[in-house]
């Protein structure tokens, strides 16, 4: 079988880059190890910066995100029982975020691509590239117990940070960046209101809590846990009983409790490959970095890197010519770094370390009275997190 582009993965990249390139008239396989019903349930991100929004609105993606996702013009930081808001329409000039859960994108994307012909294929395995440093590689894999041989003119690695493509790469080729947090975080979908009209990032001596939401009926919580800890040794009244102590103020606000629909532990990691290209394989998200969840940056990281990706090899199809082939590598990464140090100042200074060094929490709780007090560092908050220009109309 052959195909112009092979994409390993139905995560937001590899689903996304698959929609893109059939809008050039580029055509593709999607290759996924897992259900179509279990991509559409994973729980993962909520927050799409306004590039992102912007992408999916023009890319024909975006028509249920506006009815159902929710537009947020800022967030809160609360430490010392108070809290401060980070109004970002102010201190942008317009930018604002949208919560719609990563699962509802990738409904959507599964949605457009299955109605214009997309050839998805889902419970895949065994998947090996071969003569990626050819002009003609080659994807084999196994499907209904069947071996197949997937011909290709490129493949795309989107198959996130635990996949194959990026171990396809020689490892002298590759320049490794990788960063453990001493902590993970637990989170939980609730069945409760949410309690709070923004994102709520708290810092305390017990340790960081996020409130954010999926609807007005759904709650996503998180709290800051030892990278260790075992889920059963939290029950939902312990969880609940922590975000309340951690999101306590002193103005009279409470969190409302409800049922809990899931919960799990994610481990805290930044981890960046350069170069995000090896010959004819192009890696792109999570197969090529991971950051700290803290900056809301994961997904919208994948998705500007398929925008990126999907110019580059439009480009080459139109125009026959891969001089913009290494562009692609040092496009991504600019804004892979910007993000990757965001995400690491946000989660340094939102989250307790393990020695529980007196000098370094006031450093952070310096620097958030500063963030909060000043405006050039407000909006230096606000713009990063609302995300970079070059995918932000304006
Ligand atoms: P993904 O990991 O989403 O997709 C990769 C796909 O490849 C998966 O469907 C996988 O099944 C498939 N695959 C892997 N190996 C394969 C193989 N050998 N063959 C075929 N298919 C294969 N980001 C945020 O911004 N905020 C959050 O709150 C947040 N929470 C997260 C919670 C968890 C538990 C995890 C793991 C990540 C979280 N992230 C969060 C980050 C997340 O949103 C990623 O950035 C985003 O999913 C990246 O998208 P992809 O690069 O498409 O990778
Ligand atoms: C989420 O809603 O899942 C979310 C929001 C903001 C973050 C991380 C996760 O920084």
């Amino acid at each position: 079988m052959r195909t112009q582009v092979a994409i390993v993965g139905a995560g937001p990249a590899g689903l996304i880059l698959s929609h893109l390139l059939h809008l050039r008239g580029i055509e593709s396989v999607v290759l996924e190890q897992r259900t179509r019903e279990h991509i559409e349930a994973r729980v993962r991100a909520g927050v799409l910066e306004q590039g992102t929004v912007d992408l999916l609105d023009e890319a024909g993606l975006g028509k249920r995100m506006h009815q159902v996702g929710m537009v947020h013009d800022g967030i809160e930081l609360r430490f010392d029982r108070t809290g401060h808001r980070i109004d970002f329409r102010a201190l942008t000039g317009g930018a604002s975020i949208m919560l719609y859960g990563q699962q509802e994108v990738v409904k959507d994307v599964v949605a457009a691509r299955l109605a214009t012909g997309g050839d998805l294929r889902f419970e895949i395995t065994g998947v090996a590239l071969d003569g990626i440093d050819t002009d003609s590689p080659v994807v084999r894999f196994e499907h209904g117990g069947t071996t197949h041989e997937l011909e290709c003119d490129v493949v795309a690695g989107c198959d996130g940070f635990h996949g194959v493509c990026r171990d396809a790469i020689p490892a002298h080729a590759l320049t490794t960046y990788h960063r453990e947090y001493p902590f993970a975080w637990l989170g939980i979908l609730a069945s409760a209101p949410p309690s709070a009209e923004e994102l709520v990032y708290t810092y305390t001596q017990r340790g960081f809590a996020l409130l954010s939401m999926r609807s007005p009926q759904v709650s996503r919580l998180y709290l800051q846990v030892d990278p260790a800890e075992d889920l059963a040794n939290w029950p939902d009244s312990r969880i609940w009983d922590e975000l309340h102590t951690r999101l306590a103020t002193d103005d009279g606000w409470s969190l409302t409790e409800g049922p809990i629909l899931e919960k799990g532990i994610t481990a805290m990691r930044s981890f960046v490959v350069e170069p995000m290209r090896y010959g004819r394989l192009f890696l792109a998200g999570d197969a090529a970095h991971i950051v700290p969840p803290t900056g809301a940056k994961g997904m919208n990281l994948a998705v500007a890197d398929v925008a990126v990706l999907a110019e580059v090899l439009g480009h080459w199809y139109t125009s026959g010519s891969e001089n913009t082939f290494d562009d692609y590598s040092a496009t991504a990464l600019r804004r892979v770094w910007r993000a990757q140090h965001f995400s690491w100042w946000m989660t340094s200074m939102l989250h307790r370390f393990n020695d529980n060094d007196p000098y370094q929490a006031q450093l952070q709780l310096s620097q958030l009275r500063y963030t909060v007090a000043s405006r050039a560092a407000a909006a230096s908050l606000a713009e990063n997190y609302v995300g970079l220009p070059q995918l932000r109309k304006g």
